[in-house]
């Protein structure tokens, strides 16, 4: 069977879902959370953004499954909003794939999306990559200051990861470091040695960025970043990635 057409598929007959991951403070409230994308295929059942992402970035298809996934979400946000929604959760984050934040009319067809579902107390972020940020570096500084003017904000997706350039760390609208979870994954224990943890969250702290641990998987490690000054997390130790309405059934239990 063809990805590629069955992608296509996907979007005009509504096959794709939006999935919600908690992001939790250091009180233990969930604060935000990440989109993370699933495609419900009728036959092949759920189908990973790892097999279609790159797929629908080299079709092109990206631009509109993004486009799809920003408009649901503010949606969705919206009518929790007027349904009523805990006043402690206050972002969302949305994946950007680099070769949609690139295209030429990425912004214009952006904008009416956000215009058309302004949403009161809560940040819209795009997540992006170290690497949009380095290989483009002059585009992707236009399109940021526009969108940051627009009320967007971003965090660094996988920071740690991409090439080094730190650079665009004070010259670009970035508000949030997401730390991989690569740097979370071998903490063991609270008398471990994370030194790279530990560059990352006091290089943010003098810069005045916000960090999110990913890949949160235990107590120890969640106690770990707390002791360091680390206030966000998200990872398996508080939920997987959770379908939308069973997201939000959890964040009014919650309150
Ligand atoms: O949980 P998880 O399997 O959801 O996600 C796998 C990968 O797919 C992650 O790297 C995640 O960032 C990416 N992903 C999920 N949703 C989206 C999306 O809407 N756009 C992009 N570009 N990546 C996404
Ligand atoms: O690339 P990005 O960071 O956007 O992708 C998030 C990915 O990480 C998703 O596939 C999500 O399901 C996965 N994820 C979220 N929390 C955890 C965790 O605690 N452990 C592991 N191994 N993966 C996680
Ligand atoms: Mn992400
Ligand atoms: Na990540």
């Amino acid at each position: 069977w063809q990805l590629e057409e069955g992608l296509h598929k996907a979007i005009s007959q509504q096959e794709l879902e939006l999935w919600l991951q908690p992001q939790v403070t250091v009180q233990g409230v969930i604060s935000g959370a990440e989109v993370l994308l699933r495609w419900q295929h009728p036959d092949k059942g759920m189908i990973s953004p790892l097999d279609f992402i790159s797929v629908a970035e080299e079709s092109g298809q990206i631009s509109a499954i993004e486009e799809w996934v920003l408009e649901e979400t503010l949606k969705k946000v919206k009518s929790w909003q007027e349904a009523g929604l805990p006043k402690t959760f206050r972002h969302i984050s949305i994946n950007i794939s680099p070769s949609h934040f690139m295209q030429a009319d990425f912004i214009s067809r952006i904008e009416p999306i956000l215009k058309k579902y302004p949403l009161d107390n809560i940040d819209v972020e795009f997540e992006i990559t170290e690497n949009l940020l380095i290989d483009n570096f002059a585009q992707a500084t236009k399109s940021m200051k526009v969108l940051q003017e627009q009320g967007i904000s971003f965090s660094i997706d996988d920071f740690g990861t991409g090439y080094s350039s730190l650079r665009y760390l004070n010259q670009l609208p970035i508000n949030v470091l997401k730390i991989d979870r690569y740097f979370i994954a071998p903490i063991n224990t609270l008398e471990d040695e994370a030194p790279i943890v530990d560059v990352i969250l006091l290089m943010a702290k003098k810069l005045g960025l916000e960090v999110i641990a990913e890949g949160v998987e235990t107590e120890v490690q969640r106690q770990f970043l707390a002791e360091r000054g680390c206030r966000l997390y998200q990872g398996y130790y508080f939920s997987k990635p959770l379908h939308h309405g069973e997201f939000y059934a959890m964040i009014c239990r919650q309150q």
